[in-house]
């Protein structure tokens, strides 16, 4: 294919991504993948979850009660999180990480990245 040739195909391709967007609207922004994890009802939800090397994962407590969330390999461990309270944590490496809360060791997690 000649240059010429392939950036009109590269405009044309650019058209139809513009009016995509512009039907779609405000859900291209929508691409990303869910990160978070709601704690709710003594549990972590999802309780499995699997993301991208390189992605930030929320966990949010929901639930009256605190919570904690603590990787059973010792990488990471949130304070006590109260109503409404978060904590992030961003996975580098690729792996399975479980997780548990250290006041209710029956609420476990994992984190796959991929
Ligand atoms: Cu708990």
């Amino acid at each position: 294919m000649s240059l010429k040739k392939y950036q009109a195909s590269l405009a044309a391709a650019g058209v139809v991504l513009l009016g995509w967007s512009g039907l779609c609207g405000p859900s291209v922004a929508q691409t990303a993948e869910p990160t978070r994890i709601v704690v709710k009802n003594f549990m972590f939800q999802p309780t499995s979850l699997t993301v991208k090397v390189g992605s930030t994962v929320t966990w949010t407590n929901m639930d009256e009660e605190p919570h904690t969330v603590v990787s059973s390999s010792g990488l990471f461990r949130s304070n006590g999180l109260d109503t409404k309270d978060s904590f992030s944590f961003k996975f580098d490496k690729a792996g399975t990480y479980t997780f548990v809360c250290s006041i209710h060791p029956q609420m476990v997690g994992k984190i796959v990245v991929q």
